[in-house]
């Protein structure tokens, strides 16, 4: 059976500086299971790319294999799209970013996806700071292959035969800081007020920038005791800092009177205000974020929010000196300046 999404939306629906309506930043109708963390997901990215006027066609959406891969379909239906290997969305996503950097790459993944068959290719697309959004939507199971644990299944608890998990898991948080990621966030798919302005602020920075979203698997990881269903981090989140993304066209208003606040300014000009409890001072120190995701592990807690940001990373582009033309733009003459200048270059490696 076959869904389509109905095309008609109230005339007098909410537009953008655009002058487009959400409906231009829909995809089709999701076939995932209904009540799906993946699918709140979805509505986050679709809010936040309408919310901050983005022209569809100037995202390019990439994917891996898993329920959350399939979700690059549910949203941006004008936005370029590649669905490519299990775990190889981040070498596609390196090739085209090469080629045409003036676009922005969203990159969706899951913790299957990432953590175990693209753990390789996870880490170099860190390591490397391409600038691109990853996001993992965490469900602490392989969903689409019937629920299988994945290494982020934590240590303890529950699988879904009721077993303890008995291997260590992976903090893909605490890896792409220790990797050298200049922002890093973990947010729940059923805190949309969280994760918008993340999403925002992850697309405003310049360079790698990961989003960990826990995402409960509503059909074979939401046991009570498993940390990634919906009870469990409902009853366990602790909220690192609250936030709001400001661009620069509107006045900077803050709703938030207690703790402190600190501008982040990124690079593109925009600025991100992190309102933080008293005792969370620091967002930009890699050894703090670590240690206080290990502190709240600790405390079987799971710290959510902007866990760290280097506001002067440098992305692969500025790290390899390429050209700042996309490569469709570039002439006959750029890319084959002739004889003389081929000479003066093999002279030069002489
Ligand atoms: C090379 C290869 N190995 C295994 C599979 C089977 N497979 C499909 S999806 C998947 C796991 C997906 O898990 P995750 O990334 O966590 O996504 P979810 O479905 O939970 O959103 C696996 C092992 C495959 N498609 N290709
Ligand atoms: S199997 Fe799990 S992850 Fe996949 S669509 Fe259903 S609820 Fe979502």
């Amino acid at each position: 059976m076959s869904y389509t999404r109905p095309g008609f939306r109230h005339p007098e629906s909410q537009k953008n500086r655009l002058g487009l309506t959400r409906k231009a930043y829909e995809g089709s109708i999701s076939t995932l299971c209904a009540g799906c963390g993946h699918d709140s997901i979805v509505s986050a990215i679709i809010t936040t790319v309408f919310e901050m006027s983005i022209e569809p066609h100037r995202i390019v959406k990439l994917s891996g294999i898993g329920c959350s891969s399939k979700t690059p379909a549910y949203f941006l239906n004008r936005a370029h799209g590649f669905n490519s290997v299990h775990g190889r969305m981040p070498s596609v996503a390196t090739g085209a970013n090469m080629a045409n950097r003036d676009l922005i790459y969203l990159g969706v993944s899951g913790d299957g996806d990432t953590a175990s068959i693209g753990m390789g290719q996870f880490a170099h697309v860190v390591r490397r700071n391409l600038n691109m959004i990853y996001i993992c939507m965490n469900n602490g199971c392989y969903g689409l292959t019937k629920g299988q644990d994945s290494a982020t299944a934590d240590k303890g608890s529950q699988t879904r035969k009721g077993d303890p998990v008995a291997l260590e898991s992976i903090d893909l948080c605490e890896m792409a800081i220790q990797l050298g990621a200049g922002f890093v966030a973990r947010g729940f798919s059923g805190d949309k007020k969280q994760l918008v302005p993340m999403l925002k602020a992850a697309i405003a920075h310049k360079g790698l920038a990961f989003v960990d979203v826990i995402s409960p698997c509503v059909t074979f990881n939401n046991a009570p005791t498993s940390t990634k269903s919906y009870s469990w981090v409902r009853e366990h989140m602790e909220v690192t800092n609250t936030f709001d993304f400001i661009p620069l066209r509107q006045e900077i208003t803050t709703e938030y009177d207690h703790g402190t606040t600190i501008p982040v300014i990124l690079h593109d000009g925009s600025i991100i205000n992190l309102c933080k409890r008293e005792d969370k001072e620091v967002i930009t120190s890699r050894k703090e974020a670590i240690n206080a995701l290990e502190q709240a592990k600790g405390n079987r807690q799971i710290l959510t929010g902007i866990l760290y940001v280097n506001p002067a990373s440098n992305d692969f582009h500025d790290i390899n000196n390429t050209v700042k033309t996309p490569l469709n733009e570039l002439g006959e003459a750029d890319l084959c300046p002739g004889n003389t200048a081929l000479q003066a270059f093999n002279e030069s490696l002489r």
